[in-house]
């Protein structure tokens, strides 16, 4: 290996969430969703990665995380239940390229892929950091809570992490903002977004978190 090719940042892209529940028609539908699905498997058609992660909500009783009238901060409508069509992928998401997915939530809250595991018992980090990897991209559902939390992770581990926000959807505009402004503050790079570049360079999609 030259010190060139051991210099370059190797690279991982973790898909966030991209599930049934969260997509149109699903139990905590946000809107864009499905077209996020769609933009996501687009995207991945020469994307070059190193590795491809998912992670999902796999929710069995996660206690204070359902709730019968949910706030939609904190509290939510019973989603992503394990045995249920709304913990599955969106059909429009492409999963023929992802190396592996995390499952997290089983019996409370968890909004980072970070504290997932895979079928291997592996946890992301421990994967990525097996992976060689040094940079992380995230894109996914939803922008305010799982992107969010999976990137502040990411961010406080180390990587260098980006945010491709039009390959993301977000519940409520006012959260989004303010996760904005939190993932910058830790030093998230957001692309997509004030003067940032759009994921590889060419336009930006339409798809946003507004
Ligand atoms: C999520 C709300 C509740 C997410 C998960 O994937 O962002 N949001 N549970």
């Amino acid at each position: 290996m030259t010190d060139t090719e051991s210099d370059r940042p190797l690279r991982a892209l973790l898909v966030v969430d991209v599930q049934n529940d969260f997509c149109e028609g699903g139990a905590l539908a946000v809107e864009g969703g499905s077209a996020v699905a769609a933009e996501i498997s687009r995207f991945l058609g020469d994307a070059e990665y190193e590795v491809i992660a998912a992670t999902i909500d796999h929710h069995i009783d996660p206690g204070q995380h359902f709730a019968d009238e949910p706030d939609f901060v904190d509290t939510w409508p019973v989603h992503c239940k394990v045995g249920t069509s709304g913990v599955d992928f969106h059909p429009d998401l492409d999963t023929s390229r992802i190396d592996t997915v995390f499952s997290k939530g089983e019996f409370s809250a968890a909004y980072s892929g970070f504290e997932g595991k895979n079928p291997e018992g592996q946890e992301l980090e421990k994967w990525l950091r097996a992976a060689g990897i040094s940079d992380v991209d995230i894109v996914g559902i939803a922008t305010d809570h799982c992107v969010r939390a999976t990137a502040l992770d990411a961010v406080q581990a180390g990587f260098v992490t980006r945010v491709l926000l039009p390959l993301t959807a977000g519940v409520s505009a006012a959260t989004v903002e303010s996760a904005l402004t939190e993932m910058r503050a830790a030093g998230v790079h957001l692309q997509g977004r004030d003067g940032d570049d759009a994921p590889d360079g060419g336009a930006i999609s339409d798809v946003g978190p507004e």
